[in-house]
């Protein structure tokens, strides 16, 4: 199985018992990597799924392909770069646990929208960003089906298929295309569908496209104007996060969180303040 290199190593970024940490090396090779790891995805795919089971629900699927993919990715990392830490969705923690001080941790999310993917819907993405103490550096998202590609490193800007992103311009909440999406317990989904009743009067329409990454590279590039979701983990938004961000939206959670699993909220900054304060007034990260 062929691996990419990492080119960082080759343009003299590597030093000895240090972690190459230049941007554009980190870039380069998780560009290389989630394109090759899509591409094995997306082999399985035509070849047709199998082995499903589930874990958190009877929604909650993972299929062979996941596993395949998050094996051959956290492989490929530790070929070119044994010193790299990996988070990823299947099987957690691997190489170092934790990375040393300054160090790289991946976060993986190897097939986002596992359902779509199941389901052969075109929206499933190999999700991959790079984080260095707690900031993530680095981000990389690629359409299994499409080839769509979306990439961003830290404080140099967002980008889909070179062209640079700078999100939606929309600046009033009634004309606003919403993205959001649905966890897979019954109960958080109850929550979750009275935050959209509530909101659906508010703004032009709904959109639930079923992956996260997706949800907010569509929103960096202004096909869609905003996107929400509670419940979410590290790896479905880590790399769509700062892909949003890097395209100029405001990327948080609600009363002056972070984005986490609490909620993800991303938007330009006039349909942010907006957004948010609807998601306060319907409790959109409150307790279930
Ligand atoms: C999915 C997220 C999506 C959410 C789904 C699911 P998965 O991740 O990307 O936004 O609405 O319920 O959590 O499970 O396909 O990796």
């Amino acid at each position: 199985m062929k691996y990419p290199r990492d080119r960082a190593q080759d343009n003299g970024w590597s030093s000895a018992g240090r972690p190459v940490v230049s941007p554009e090396g980190l870039l380069e090779f998780s560009v290389d990597l989630v394109r090759s790891a899509a591409d094995l995805a997306r082999r399985m795919r035509e070849d047709g799924v199998s082995d499903v089971s589930t874990k958190s629900t009877e929604t909650d699927v993972v299929t062979a392909a996941d596993r395949a993919v998050e094996r051959f990715v956290v492989e490929a990392i530790r070929a070119a770069r044994p010193q790299d830490a990996v988070l990823g969705e299947e099987f957690g923690r691997a190489n170092p646990v934790a990375p040393a001080p300054g160090g790289v941790q991946w976060i993986l999310d190897p097939i986002d929208g596992t359902v779509n993917y199941l389901y052969d819907l075109p929206v499933s993405a190999v999700s991959l960003a790079a984080r260095i103490d707690d900031r993530i550096v680095t981000g990389v998202v690629r359409n299994i089906t499409t080839g769509a590609e979306w990439v961003a490193s830290l404080g140099r800007g967002a980008f889909a298929d070179g062209r640079r992103l700078c999100g939606s311009k929309q600046t009033v909440l009634s004309q606003a295309l919403v993205a959001t999406g649905f966890g897979y317990d019954a109960r958080v989904r109850a929550a979750q569908a009275r935050v959209v009743a509530g909101l659906l009067p508010q703004v032009r329409d709904i959109r639930r496209w079923g992956a996260a990454s997706i949800d907010l590279c569509l929103a960096a590039e202004g096909k869609v104007d905003a996107y929400f979701e509670r419940g979410l983990n590290l790896w479905d938004h880590a790399a769509g996060g700062l892909i949003a961000a890097e395209a100029g939206l405001i990327v948080s959670g609600l009363r002056g969180a972070n984005s986490g699993s609490g909620l993800v909220l991303a938007a330009p900054p006039v349909l942010h303040g907006l957004l948010h304060d609807q998601l306060v007034r319907f409790d959109a990260d409150g307790a279930i």
